[in-house]
């Protein structure tokens, strides 16, 4: 079995204490980074089948979580950006309902690579909590919201009208795998993404229009 495959293996049976120094062999090896973190996003793919069809439950959805998150941890220093150029303040959360914070820490630390400065206020944000998080902050360019549960999109579409009910100029981008292009469309956000790297290609185009 390959390190990655390794790597793989273990996020999926939860071994948060043996998954950093699998990432950290397989970095040795010579793997990207990118390429390690795919294969974390495949085995949570993997445990979300599985608890679809009743194989396993929300306690071994929530280790394999925290394996993957210790996974993260390595590669990150490896991923996001320096600090420098910085494009602006993005305030980044899930919304009110939803305890899904992998994709959000993901696409957290992509956008900060393409050059922002990010506040992240976590899981479970109220729609006012966004709004405030702008007005405590400085030069804020951006809101990034995430959701992953069907029944927390009203709670997406909440937090999206709030904050342009608000700040009628400030950029709006909205995923998770719920989400579509339309959804977010119909909501009046100014951007949706796939995944973490168009999240941050679009960040940016939204920050520099
Ligand atoms: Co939950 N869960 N979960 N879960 N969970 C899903 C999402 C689910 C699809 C599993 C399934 O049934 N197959 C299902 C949702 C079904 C639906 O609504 N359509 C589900 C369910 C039902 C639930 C509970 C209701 C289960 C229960 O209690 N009966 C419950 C809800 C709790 C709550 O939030 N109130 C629940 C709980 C949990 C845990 C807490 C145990 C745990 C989360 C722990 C944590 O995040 N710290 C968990 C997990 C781990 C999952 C799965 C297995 C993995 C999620 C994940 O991290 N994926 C998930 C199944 C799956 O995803 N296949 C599942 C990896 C991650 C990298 O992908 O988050 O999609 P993702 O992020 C992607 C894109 O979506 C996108 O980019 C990311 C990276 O490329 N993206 C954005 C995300 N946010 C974005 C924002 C953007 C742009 C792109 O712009 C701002």
């Amino acid at each position: 079995m390959s390190k990655i495959e390794e790597v793989k293996a273990k996020v999926e049976a939860g071994k948060s204490k043996l998954v950093p120094g699998l990432v950290q062999e397989a970095l040795d090896e010579g793997s990207a980074p990118g390429e390690i973190l795919e294969a974390m996003v495949d085995s949570m793919g993997v445990v979300g089948e599985k608890f679809s069809s009743g194989e396993i439950f929300v306690p071994e959805m929530l280790i394999a979580a925290k394996a993957m998150s210790k996974g993260v941890e390595v590669l990150k220093p490896l991923m996001a950006g320096d600090g420098s150029n910085s494009l602006g303040t993005c305030i980044i959360g899930t919304v009110a309902g939803d305890l899904h914070d992998i994709g959000k820490n993901l696409v957290s630390m992509m956008i900060e690579s393409a050059g922002f400065d990010m506040v992240d206020l976590g899981v479970d944000v109220p729609a006012d909590t966004f709004v405030q998080a702008v007005k405590d902050n400085n030069n804020v360019k951006l809101v990034a919201c995430s959701g992953l549960l069907t029944t927390t999109m009203p709670a997406l579409k909440e937090a999206v009208q709030t904050i342009k009910a608000a700040y009628p100029e400030l950029k709006v981008i909205v995923g998770g795998a719920p989400v579509t292009p339309e959804y977010a469309a119909e909501v009046g956000a100014d951007g949706y993404a796939p995944d973490a790297g168009s999240a941050a290609v679009k960040a940016k185009e939204l920050a520099t229009a």
